[in-house]
């Protein structure tokens, strides 16, 4: 039942698929009665009949009713398909929206097109947020993170209802104002690559659980959730738990067994990539999860490769001898932690990067905060990640903190360990060896860029310099030397 007139209504709701229903759910129970509006109009039926039944949400069924229904400046969240549909849906709501009103894109749009958007929006007099949303279906409903960026005075409209849906931690709500422009919906764009990062090394672990200790999935889904009570304690890991565990009632088999070992890579992870090499900040830890959900694809191919192409456990080339369990799982935990502390350290320099490229001014400690409950990279780690760039904002990056010195000094021993064991057996481990890699790059005084720099001049006179003297030189490779 209706309490708020229409005319009144505190927020409108475009797109009521999974996130825009669960959202809706979520700002009527907290006290902000919603207008809503569907393209189609049997998803709006099928929600008031329904989930919204009993509810103050107010259904409608035209532009014009939906605008009509919201008070002003008129607050409209859309939560359609992130790519055209935001254009489409602007443009049929812009000749019936007044200066001051404010449009929040929550879905996962590019934050090129939230900068431009924000633009064409601004010169009809209107105000734009890109908002990251993240926390799935469950946390759009009992409340998510949230990451809007673009101007202030339609932040400060927008903070109460914001801070009431969002999700809440120890550290507070996890919302706070990112930034102008497409800053928010770039910081949802680098969680969303880190959560590529993680899961890529969840999986490589549980692979070399699987394969090199012959672990059932049940046996792995118990280290899991083990794990979770310690250091490594996450969302992630805690439903890795529940996935390996769940048993499939059609075979009885554990359901993971029977999954298709293909995953797509697309949108936000990509993107993540894209934008590191234009800004010249390197994730490879990001970039190798996006490759390896590339390479699962190619299953056909990977199956004629299988027959012809040797490694471990092929004929004529036994396995490694099987390692000491515990040990290796021990082993694996650190890895884990080290390796997932490079991936966010990856994550944080990019944003560090766009931040001074696009004149944002993140702040990285509450970008960090706004992470520790609601979104699906929620983890114990983000709490000294958060006082890490609390203590020091200008951190070059994050290994560099006294704590995770520490915590890469006494595990990365254990990261060469399970990579190691991973060689020996065949099992891909892009992620780990992107990790390793990362830490020996950043901490080696010498690389073999001078090689690099050598051959360049050798075949394109790109010049060099010299650690012995100043000034740029060039060398006849082929007149003088052996
Ligand atoms: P979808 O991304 O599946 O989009 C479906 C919605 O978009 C429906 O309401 C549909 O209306 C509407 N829509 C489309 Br498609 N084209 C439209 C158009 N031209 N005009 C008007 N409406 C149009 O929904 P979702 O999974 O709820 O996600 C919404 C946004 O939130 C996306 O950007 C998504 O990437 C992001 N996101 C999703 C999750 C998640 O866990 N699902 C998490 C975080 C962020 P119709 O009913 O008429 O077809």
């Amino acid at each position: 039942m209706s309490t708020v007139q229409s005319g009144e209504r505190h927020v409108g709701v475009v797109g009521l698929a999974v996130m825009g229903e669960n959202l809706a759910l979520n700002i009527e129970r907290n006290g902000f009665a919603p207008a809503v509006y569907n393209r189609t109009a049997a998803r709006t039926e099928e929600f008031l009949a329904k989930r919204a039944m009993g509810t103050d949400i107010l259904g409608t069924f035209t532009i014009e009713e939906f605008v009509g229904a919201l008070e002003r400046p008129r607050r409209i969240l859309l939560m359609v398909k992130a790519g055209p549909p935001v254009d489409a849906v602007i443009a049929e709501l812009a000749p019936y929206l007044e200066p001051g009103d404010i449009l929040i894109d929550g879905g996962n749009s590019l934050f090129t097109d939230t900068e431009r958007r924000s633009h064409e929006v601004a010169d009809k007099g209107f105000h734009f947020i890109g908002m990251g949303v993240s926390g799935g279906e469950e946390g759009a409903l009992w409340g998510p993170s949230l990451m809007p960026g673009g101007p202030n005075e339609a932040w400060v409209e927008l903070e109460p209802m914001l801070t009431a849906i969002a999700a809440k931690s120890a550290s507070g709500p996890c919302v706070t104002h990112i930034g102008p422009g497409g800053s928010g919906h770039y910081v949802k764009m680098i969680h969303n690559g880190i959560e590529y990062g993680d899961m890529q090394l969840i999986a490589e672990t549980y692979d070399v659980m699987r394969r090199s200790l012959g672990m059932t999935a049940a046996e792995i889904g118990e280290v899991f959730d083990r794990w979770n009570e310690g250091k490594l304690e996450s969302f992630l890991v805690e439903i890795t738990g529940k996935v390996l565990k769940y048993v499939d009632p059609l075979t009885e088999e554990p359901l993971v067994n029977v999954i298709a070992d293909q995953a797509a890579q697309k949108g936000t992870g990509r993107w993540t990539s894209q934008n590191s090499y234009e800004l010249g900040t390197p994730i490879p830890v990001i970039d190798a999860a996006v490759i390896a959900r590339s390479l699962s694809s190619f299953k056909s191919r990977r199956l004629e490769a299988s027959k012809v192409i040797k490694g471990p456990g092929s004929e004529g080339m036994p396995f490694p001898p099987t390692p000491d369990k515990q040990q290796l799982i021990d082993a694996l935990e650190n890895a884990l932690y080290v390796a997932k502390i490079t991936s966010y350290a990856q994550g944080m320099a990019l944003l560090a990067t766009a931040s001074e490229t696009y004149n944002w001014d993140l702040d990285l400690s509450e970008i960090a905060r706004i992470w520790t409950g609601g979104c699906i990279i929620r983890a114990e780690l983000l709490n000294p990640i958060m006082q890490a760039f609390k203590t020091n904002p200008q951190l070059a990056n994050l290994m560099l903190a006294p704590y995770f010195v520490e915590q890469v000094n006494s595990g990365s021993p254990q990261l060469r360990e399970v990579i190691h064991t991973a060689i020996g057996f065949g099992i891909p481990s892009s992620a780990m060896n992107a990790a390793i890699s990362y830490i020996d790059t950043y901490r080696q005084p010498l690389l073999p860029a001078n090689l690099i720099q050598g051959l360049r001049d050798y075949f394109g006179a790109h010049t060099y310099e010299r650690t012995d003297r100043e000034g740029i030189f060039h060398t006849e490779w082929m007149q003088v030397g052996v």
